[in-house]
């Protein structure tokens, strides 16, 4: 595995991050690439991996510094995937992504599938489960690759019936402290390590919304944080579009996003997000 290695200042840590793409004040587009059948309804599975390969290409034409490919649905009410099911949709994008010389991330919470994935490639592993399945974090531990840690309360089928925090932001915070230091425990150097609030993934608006407003406070834990708004309900409730009408939603709360910290933006819309982030660029750089 390739990495870059820049140094991740904070408050009060000092690392050395080894994330595979990680620039310090410079926040990098993650491409979103399903690769489940619903995300890509007709044809073949000859069409389907195609039309994906080429969505990838457009997306490092576009700009994106990753490629997040992901088999398994969270979306609440979503069907479970069986491994192999999941080892059959991702294993061949992975290996044909990769060979266009792309990062690639790969979203999953199965053991199985992260030290396939590595082995196909992967340059990171992220899962929205923060290693918590069994053989997760051993798994991630043999790959020694980069691993994003995000929040979910509850599980994907149940969890938007009830959304429940006395504090949603020191909460979800606290938790992702005890996963890095878990982890760390386990043999994955901090350096590999990265955050996510987890927009979405157990939250109500409010919650959502708290989140994003206080983004920064996710920086005290010293590694990047990843945020993943690019058209989710959230932005749906707030404008009242259906999930393809999304764009320009989701290119606000990009922007607030880096504005409050975040390193990584994990977005369907490569090409107009990289436009956001010049716009943020040129700012930053008058501000100093
Ligand atoms: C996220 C994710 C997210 C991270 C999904 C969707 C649902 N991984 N995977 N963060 N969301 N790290 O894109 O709407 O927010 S799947």
């Amino acid at each position: 595995m390739q990495t870059t290695q820049s140094d991740t200042k904070c408050s009060d840590t000092k690392i050395v991050s080894r994330h595979p793409i990680y620039q310090q004040n410079v926040p990098i587009i993650m491409g979103i690439l399903n690769v489940t059948p619903d995300s890509f309804s007709d044809g073949s599975k000859f069409n389907q991996r195609d039309k994906a390969i080429a969505h990838a290409e457009q997306m490092l034409v576009d700009g994106a510094d990753i490629i997040d490919i992901g088999g398994e649905s969270t979306r609440p009410g979503a069907a479970e995937v069986s491994v192999n099911q999941e080892l059959d949709r991702v294993i061949p994008i992975i290996e044909k992504v990769k060979s266009l010389g792309a990062k690639i991330s790969i979203d999953t919470s199965k053991p199985e599938v992260m030290l396939a994935a590595a082995k196909a490639g992967a340059d990171m592993l992220n899962d929205v489960r923060a290693l918590s399945m069994p053989g997760a974090l051993d798994a991630a531990v043999a790959s020694q690759l980069p691993v994003c840690l995000m929040h979910m309360q509850g599980m994907p089928q149940t969890m938007q019936k009830n959304p429940n925090y006395s504090q949603v932001v020191s909460e979800v915070l606290a938790y992702l402290k005890q996963r890095v230091d878990c982890c760390v425990k386990a043999g994955l150097a901090r350096a590999l390590l990265s955050v996510d609030p987890g927009f979405g993934f157990g939250k109500t608006l409010q919650h959502n919304l708290q989140l994003l407003q206080h983004l920064n406070q996710f920086k005290q834990l010293g590694l990047p944080v990843l945020a993943g708004l690019s058209r989710k309900s959230m932005l749906g409730q707030i404008t009242g579009r259906e999930v393809d009408d999304r764009l320009a939603g989701s290119l606000a709360v990009a922007l607030i996003a880096m504005q409050n910290g975040a390193a990584i933006l994990r977005v369907h819309d490569v090409k107009q997000t990289l436009d956001v982030k010049k716009i943020f660029l040129a700012l930053q750089s008058v501000s100093k």
